[in-house]
């Protein structure tokens, strides 16, 4: 697929994507959520990618779904599914892990966006929000949903009801954000962390993604139990008896994802 509103690069073993409508500050249309999901799940396919991060400029990771194109939908035209519910829930296919790199503004669909990576990293300019109560909607793409789970009831309240913005330090303080790193430092650190990841067994890394996940969806014995299963999984992998043999004979890891 032709890219116009990302760029896609590799380096090494991880994926980056970036969003990239400058002059409307990665608001998310139609046609970049179908790029966006497209580059996901090649890169999700591709043997030679562990990781994958999704970023935006400095001043903006995304400022929400396109206002300009949402302002003349009908509610026939989002019930069908026809615009823009159609491609938000691509990420979740993804089983490789996703990290936000997250500078300036994420607000609306771009915050919502930001929560549907497996973890976000910050730069201390970001700014998370969910703004549609002022534009007489609500957030559509799980924002009343993940962000309670990520920052409790209260804060989730406070942001969707008064369209608050949240900063860096607050998100990171309420569990939004698992790191903060200065702004000029942020895509190689979140390059970095995702390098670290793409050197470990992709199988098992996969395996804990789903089972993390799973906590979400399930109640703590169910949970456990699903952990439980996986664990035992993971004595099947060749990666399991290199990772243990190479601990005990005191080298690193040669890791086959097999
Ligand atoms: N959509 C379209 N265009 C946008 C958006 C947007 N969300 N945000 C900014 N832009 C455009 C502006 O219109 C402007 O364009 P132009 O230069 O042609 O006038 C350009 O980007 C620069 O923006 P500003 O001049 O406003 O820049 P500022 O630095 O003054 O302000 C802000 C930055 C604070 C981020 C401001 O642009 C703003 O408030 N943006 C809107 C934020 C917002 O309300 N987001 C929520 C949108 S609704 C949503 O996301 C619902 C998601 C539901 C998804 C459901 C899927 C299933």
């Amino acid at each position: 697929m032709q890219h116009e509103n990302i760029i896609v690069e590799t380096q090494g073993k991880v994926g980056v994507i970036r969003l990239n409508r400058p002059k409307a500050l990665n608001a998310l249309n139609d046609q970049l959520m179908d790029e966006l999901g497209s580059a996901l799940l090649s890169f999700d396919a591709d043997e030679n990618i562990g990781c994958i991060v999704i970023t935006g400029s400095e001043k903006a990771f995304a400022a929400g779904a396109d206002i300009s194109a949402m302002a003349g939908y009908s509610y026939m035209d989002v019930y069908k599914g026809q615009y823009i519910t159609r491609n938000w829930e691509t990420i979740r296919q993804v089983r490789k892990p996703v990290i936000a790199a997250v500078s300036g503004y994420a607000l609306g669909g771009g915050c919502e966006l930001a929560m549907m990576c497996d973890f976000i990293i910050a730069a201390d300019t970001a700014k998370f929000g969910q703004p549609e109560v002022k534009l007489g909607t609500m957030p559509g793409a799980g924002g009343t949903q993940r962000l309670p789970r990520a920052v409790s009831k209260a804060k989730a309240m406070d942001m969707c009801l008064t369209a608050r913005i949240m900063d860096a330090e607050e998100a990171e303080r309420a569990g939004l954000v698992s790191r903060i790193v200065p702004a000029d430092k942020l895509i190689d650190e979140a390059i970095s962390a995702a390098n670290t990841i793409a050197s470990m067994s992709l199988p098992v890394v996969m395996m804990i993604k789903d089972s993390i996940n799973r906590a979400y969806e399930s109640a703590l014995a169910d949970g456990v139990q699903y952990e439980r299963r996986l664990f035992h999984s993971t004595f099947a992998t060749e990666d399991q008896k290199e990772g243990m043999n190479a601990f005990l004979e005191k080298r690193l890891p040669n890791f086959r994802h097999l």
